[in-house]
């Protein structure tokens, strides 16, 4: 790894840290503190080995952890329609997508355990509320449309907060979210195209998009995070480069984006205080509720429960898988070994 600001090392317990020559004054810490922040000003990547502030550590693994969890409950939602689709070409794109999102949360929790949280752990935290997932899952999907209005607006959400962390300061993150931004990007486009599909057809398909993208749309302006002036890590998490804009600024984004689609779409979006402003060069749009993502982040929204229930039962039921791969692999070191 390139360390400009200073130069590799081993450790004494036999890993690699940055340091920066230190002036005579400063302890060892101090000159990794001072190599760590070069690292970031440099718009360096930080790898697991490296030296890092604790509250930098823990930050990551809080964000990490939370985005792999909203990757595996997001399965839930969608996975509701897949018995229900309504031909063998939308089945066979609703089963890769929701397999996609597993994928995600395992590079996710793969990403988490570089900086030395267990993936036990981090489950053991979500399946007692200890840890969140994104507000947006709490949401029921209530008809084939819906999944549609996930791919477009949740799916589309999603990007326009992960693409600015493929440029994370956090090596392993970064680089899973590339990946991950990739495949989200199919899974806009499949939404965008069952909407659009469902937008020309009868009216009463148009009837049930319009009604889906009514439901979806606030929630998913919800799921950037609180507004700036009440996002506590915020500041904090772009000095670090974690985050590279504000919750507010992707928000704003992903409003100019949506505007132009739902016209090609053929539907409104549900705000009666959308409009261009001239002189910001942006939309204008109505009050969130906060109360309500207040609520939902509290466990009440209207499927919390149901939500992680499912998610605990899963865990359990799958509980043999895991004991019968612990096996197989001590099984076959044994005879790596002999
Ligand atoms: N839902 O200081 P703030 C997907 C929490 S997966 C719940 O602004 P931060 C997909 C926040 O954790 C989508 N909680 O926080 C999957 C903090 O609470 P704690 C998930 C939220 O971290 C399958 C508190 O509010 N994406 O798209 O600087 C199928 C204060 O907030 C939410 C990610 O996780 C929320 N919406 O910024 C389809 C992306 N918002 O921890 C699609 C990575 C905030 O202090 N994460 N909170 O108790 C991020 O970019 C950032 O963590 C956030 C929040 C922008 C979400």
């Amino acid at each position: 790894m390139e360390t400009p600001a200073g130069t590799m090392t081993e450790t004494a317990a036999g890993t690699l840290s940055r340091t920066a020559p230190a002036t005579t004054a400063e302890t060892a810490e101090d000159g990794l503190a001072r190599a760590f922040d070069a690292a970031v000003a440099a718009d360096e990547r930080i790898e697991p080995r490296d030296w890092m502030p604790e509250a930098y550590r823990a930050t990551l693994v809080r964000q990490m952890a939370q985005h792999a969890h909203s990757e595996i409950i997001g399965m839930q939602p969608e996975a509701n329609w897949i018995t229900r689709a309504p031909s063998l070409r939308r089945k066979a794109i609703l089963i890769a997508k929701v397999q996609d999102e597993a994928g995600h949360g395992l590079y996710l929790y793969s990403a988490a355990e570089t900086l030395g949280t267990g993936r036990d752990e981090l489950l053991d935290k979500l399946h007692t509320g200890r840890q969140k997932y994104s507000s947006i899952f709490n949401y029921p999907t209530l008809t084939w449309a819906d999944v549609g209005a996930i791919g477009w607006l949740v799916d589309g959400a999603a990007i326009t907060n992960q693409v600015p962390l493929c440029r994370c300061s956090y090596g392993p993150y970064a680089r899973a979210m590339v990946r991950i931004c990739k495949e989200e990007s199919f899974h806009q486009r499949q939404g965008y195209e069952l909407l659009l599909a469902l937008s020309g057809g009868t009216p009463a398909q148009h009837a049930m998009a319009q009604d889906a993208v009514d439901r979806w749309w606030w929630p998913s302006l919800m799921m950037f995070g609180p507004p700036d002036d009440a996002s506590a890590h915020s500041a904090q998490s772009m000095a670090w480069k974690i985050k590279r804009h504000s919750n507010d600024e992707l928000r704003q984004r992903f409003v100019d984006i949506c505007v132009p689609q739902a016209e090609a779409l053929g539907l409104t979006l549900p705000d009666p205080d959308l409009r261009w402003n001239e002189e910001r060069g942006r939309h204008d749009f109505g009050a969130i509720d906060w109360t309500e993502f207040q609520q939902v982040l509290k466990g009440n929204g209207p499927c919390n429960e149901q939500r992680i229930t499912q998610r605990r039962r899963a865990h359990e039921e799958g509980a043999w898988v895991r004991e019968a791969a612990a096996a197989y692999a001590a099984k076959r070191e044994e005879v790596t070994a002999s």
